[in-house]
């Protein structure tokens, strides 16, 4: 039976997104979920599940003003108590309507300053909950030639930015997302690493690179930008996901396992997954019609196994193949590896360390569902489709 290195497994921690766990949808339709939480607390409780029965998710992601509460300091209690961390606090600006033709590319001061101030609001949550990072994803954009002055938007971004950088704390790190469209179709402000790279490298040491897996157009080579980001030391974190067609938020590694094997091969290569590495792993889905609890066990799942195979490539005969150009022979090495089944010896290490062997299974006879179905009416609508 192969073996692998369990050390690097043992530093594998997925966030999960508070957002995962409510009521999702498309701009058709949003479909109710019985079970489903009614307010960020219940939300934490199902993140902890997950975590109690894979221990690959110590922490949850939170959106503001989504999960707004009056007290942080106690939610973070709430959330200790039930063995998992507050994370990642995630922005939001793009649901207000000053926010129409932009918000910190905004030509408005005012407005620009609205949404700086949001960012300063969403530190001081930071501040009371010990999270160490501040996550910014832009909807800002246009649609049509003409409609803004690309330049002036990103001189007015990158001010923006400062003016934020300037209060993140020195435990702390401004990680800026990419997307190549969406909701802007033309022009969007944030569009692809490059223009991320050169925000968060004028900002500082504390700025990274968020790259979110669903955001690039189809056949882009994601591992290559992993292994571009890890080399210039500013990847500061992952939202895993897959698509097929846009950004479709599905569970990763559901459209191409391979991709998030070559992905995690890169991570791994570059020291992603070693002890004290800055790269944080995130996932950022939605679960839309199926049922949230069991959609991010199995995508944690996912990532715990592509990361496993990824172990499993011979990387000193890989070398050898490489440097005597033996262009099959290393193929054949990275192939090997992908196509290994790990489950079995994922299973016995689970149990080894005190956890099903199938977090799946166990979820489903555990009545839990059932318990949550009875006790939660009335289950929250969040984020997407609203
Ligand atoms: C919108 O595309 C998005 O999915 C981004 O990926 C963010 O990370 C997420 O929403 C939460 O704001
Ligand atoms: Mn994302
Ligand atoms: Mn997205």
């Amino acid at each position: 039976m192969a073996t692998f290195d369990e050390t690097i497994l043992d530093n594998l921690e997925i966030e999960l997104p508070s957002w995962a766990f409510g009521n999702s949808g498309t701009r058709f339709k949003v479909f109710g979920t019985p079970g489903t939480p009614r307010t960020i607390h219940e939300k934490i409780a199902d993140a902890a599940k997950v975590n109690e029965l894979t221990g690959l998710a110590p922490t949850v992601a939170l959106h503001i003003p989504w999960d707004t509460v009056d007290d942080y300091r106690a939610l973070a209690a709430y959330a200790r108590d039930l063995g998992v961390g507050l994370g990642t606090v995630n922005s939001n600006t793009f649901q207000d309507d000053a926010y129409k033709f932009g918000s910190l590319t905004h030509t408005d001061k005012t407005v620009r300053q609205m949404a700086i101030d949001h960012h300063l609001a969403c530190i001081e949550v930071m501040n009371a909950t010990g999270s160490r990072d501040l996550k910014i994803w832009l909807a800002d954009g246009t649609n049509y030639p003409g409609q803004g002055d690309i330049r002036g938007r990103q001189d007015r971004l990158a001010e923006s930015l400062a003016a934020i950088y300037q209060h993140i704390g020195d435990d702390q790190r401004l990680v800026l997302e990419y997307k190549f469209f969406e909701p802007a179709t033309y022009v969007t402000d944030v569009p692809d690493w490059g223009t991320s790279y050169a925000h968060v490298t004028a900002l500082g040491e504390r700025a990274m690179v968020c790259l979110d897996t669903g955001h690039h157009a189809p056949g882009t080579n994601i591992e290559f930008i992993v292994a571009q980001l890890l080399r210039l030391g500013k990847l500061g974190s992952f939202d895993f996901n897959s698509r097929f067609y846009a950004d479709d938020d599905l569970i990763v590694g559901a459209a191409d396992p391979f991709q998030l094997f070559r992905i995690l091969f890169e991570v791994i290569r570059g020291g992603g997954l070693d002890t004290g590495s800055p790269v944080a792993l995130m996932l950022d889905q939605c679960h839309n019609v199926e049922e949230k609890i069991p959609g991010q066990i199995r995508s944690v799942l996912n990532v715990e196994e592509m990361t496993a195979r990824a172990l499993l490539v011979d990387t000193e005969a890989l070398t050898e193949a490489q440097s005597a150009g033996d262009v099959l022979g290393a193929n054949a090495i990275v192939m090997d590896a992908f196509y290994t089944d790990v489950r079995p010896m994922l299973a016995e290490r689970r149990v080894r360390r005190g956890l099903p062997a199938d977090p799946m299974a166990a979820y489903a006879g555990s009545g839990h569902r059932e318990r949550i179905v009875a006790e939660r009416v009335g289950g929250t609508q969040s984020s997407w489709g609203a």
